[in-house]
Parts: C-alpha cells; structure tokens; sequence
C-alpha cells in the first residue's frame, strides 16, 4: 500500500497555511435607522471596516462609551476615528463621531488593535432613547 507524509507532515503544513494565508479585512455595515443600530450587537476583528449608514430620523452618530477604557484603548478608539478634533488627545474628549444628517451619510471606522472584548458605542443625540450598540471583537 502506498503512504502519503505523514500526519505530522501535514499538521505543520496546516500550521504553515494558518500563519502565512493573511486574513481579508471584511466589512460590516450597520444602519442607523428609527433610533436604533441594526444591527445592535456588530462582530469584527482588528482590521476590519465598520461602516455606519446613517437612514431616516437623524442626525445620528456613533460615540464610544469610554468609561471602561485603558488610556491605550481609548487613544487607540480615538485614532481609529475620523472627522474628529485631535490636536492633542485627552481623555475628556468624548469619542464621537460626526452628526449624520443626510439619509445615506456613512462614517467609516476601521476597527483598531484593541483585547477581544466588548465596546459599547451610542448615539449621542438618541442615547436617552436606548439607541445604543456594541462591537463584540473576536479574536
Ligand atoms: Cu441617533
């Protein structure tokens, strides 16, 4: 009977693969729309685009809760989001982003190198309302 490699040969070339096949950053859209995030509870990885589309019922935007934030976390957030005032960074700068006004305004946050963990992020406008989300990053 014929052999292939053995399974020890193929492990490490799995392992190769794994380590050597760079993952394609993916894009998650989430509208902000009756007040709401939808979806609410959004899953990315470090790398990975974030795009807020802003609907009816504005003007929206996204603000990052910080209350539970590192000092590197929250300098991490606060780079990772455009449009902003960032002469110097400081912690009693809210991390919001811009106001969408018009239906089909969108705001791109690329999500940065942050712990797996989970970011909770509202509407500054809304928050009262409930219109709240969070980012689930995975690993
Ligand atoms: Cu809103």
């Amino acid at each position: 009977m014929r052999r292939g490699p053995p399974l020890s040969a193929w492990l490490v070339a799995a392992a190769a693969a794994v380590v050597l096949v760079p993952r394609v950053p993916e894009r998650r859209e989430v509208r902000l729309e009756n007040n709401r995030f939808q979806p609410a509870l959004v899953t990315a990885r470090a790398g990975d685009t974030l795009l807020f589309v802003n609907g009816r019922g504005g003007p929206h935007n996204v603000q990052f809760a910080d209350d539970s934030l590192t000092d590197v976390q929250h300098r991490l957030i606060d780079a990772a989001m455009p449009d902003r005032p960032r002469a110097t960074w400081s912690r009693d700068v809210p991390l919001a982003g811009p106001l969408l006004v018009l239906e089909g305004d969108t705001y791109r946050v690329i999500v940065p190198d942050l712990p797996p963990g989970r970011y909770r992020f509202f509407c500054t406008p809304h928050v009262s309302g409930g219109m709240r989300g969070e980012l689930v990053l995975v690993p």
